[in-house]
């Protein structure tokens, strides 16, 4: 019989599905107690300094452990990323440190990685937690607390602004966690005040220059924005090139509001064009090494490790740019 393309597709996604539902059943991998661990970490892209910054931490924390470290990096592609779980379940590292890029692709990788009998540490952004749960998929997950992210940076947006403002809002990465959740605390603190508005809302995938080219378009059609929202400092260094292009005065005639605390973000409020950065912080080397050690040792870990983080603005920006990245 000639099977139709259709149905060998569909005999493909129910044998996931079934693959998926069996692994859900089966507990969370133990790690064996040894005194130095081959571990991977599966990373994004390395396309902004934050994830430089994140990678950097991860290296100098593996080499301070002695600790054996299996790098991989997604250039951007979910796909890719899976696979690269995949090739460090083949290499058979004791543990996946996994910052997944979106939150439904990285499902599969955290499936197959706990059915291959492997525990996962998600770093920095989450999986759908409707179909991966930490305590019983994955360990734990490191990381901010995006939404409170995007209050903060909403809360002060109606300060500094009188509570009237035309937002223009970049988007971070469609589909990842940190781009849903700030959005999602943004606008939650928006609604609340009838004089803010968002005029525009567009994703610029947390790329500088994609974050230029979108605020150009957006900023064409909406010449009355007095405020931008930028989910990443890169972005908002983008849309600081697109406003000043456009003869706008950032600081001056439009506020700028991102979330980071990247070095070039913090000298933009030194110099007064952006007006304030939530940190988000990517140093998770230690946190990340000393939680895998706990777990090993049979502790019991929370669901979700907060990382907590600070907030600059022109009173304090200046005494961090040095030790910023
Ligand atoms: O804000 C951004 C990066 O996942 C928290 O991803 C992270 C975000 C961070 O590319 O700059």
């Amino acid at each position: 019989m000639i099977k139709h393309p259709l149905r060998i597709l569909t005999m493909g996604l129910a044998l996931t599905a079934a693959t998926l539902a069996a692994a859900a059943a089966q507990d969370l991998p133990k790690m064996k107690q040894k005194q130095a661990y081959k571990v991977g970490f599966a990373q994004t892209e390395s396309n902004n300094p934050w994830r430089i910054a994140q990678t950097e931490s991860m290296k100098a924390e593996a080499q301070k452990q002695g600790w054996q470290l299996v790098y991989t990096d997604a250039a951007g592609s979910a796909a890719k990323q899976v696979a690269d779980v995949d090739s460090m379940i083949a290499q058979g590292v004791d543990l996946i440190f996994l910052a997944p890029r979106e939150e439904k692709p990285l499902v599969a990788a955290v499936m197959k990685a706990k059915r291959a009998g492997i525990p996962v540490i998600l770093l920095d952004r989450r999986v759908d937690e409707t179909q991966a749960k930490p305590g019983r998929d994955y360990v734990t997950f490191i990381g901010s607390d995006f939404i409170d992210q995007g209050r903060r940076a909403a809360e002060w947006l109606v300060k500094s602004t009188g509570g009237n403002a035309k937002i223009i809002e970049l988007q971070g990465t469609v589909g990842s966690s940190p781009a849903n959740d700030r959005r999602k605390g943004f606008a939650e603190v928006i609604a609340k005040n009838p004089g803010m508005q968002i005029v525009a809302s567009q994703s610029g995938d947390f790329v500088r220059d994609k974050g230029r080219q979108v605020m150009e378009t957006l900023l064409q059609a909406n010449p009355q924005a007095t405020a931008v929202y930028a989910h990443n400092d890169e972005m908002a260094i983008g849309a600081l090139a697109a406003l000043e292009a456009a003869g706008r005065k950032p600081g001056k005639d439009i506020t700028v509001v991102s979330i980071d605390g990247t070095r070039d973000a913090l000298q933009g409020i030194v110099d007064g064009k952006i007006g304030a950065v939530v940190e988000s912080n990517p140093r998770f080397g230690p946190k990340a090494f000393e939680t895998a050690r706990r777990y090993a040792a049979g502790e019991k870990i929370d669901p979700w490790i907060k990382v907590p983080d600070n907030f600059y603005e022109a009173s304090n920006a200046a005494e961090s740019v040095a030790s910023a990245y």
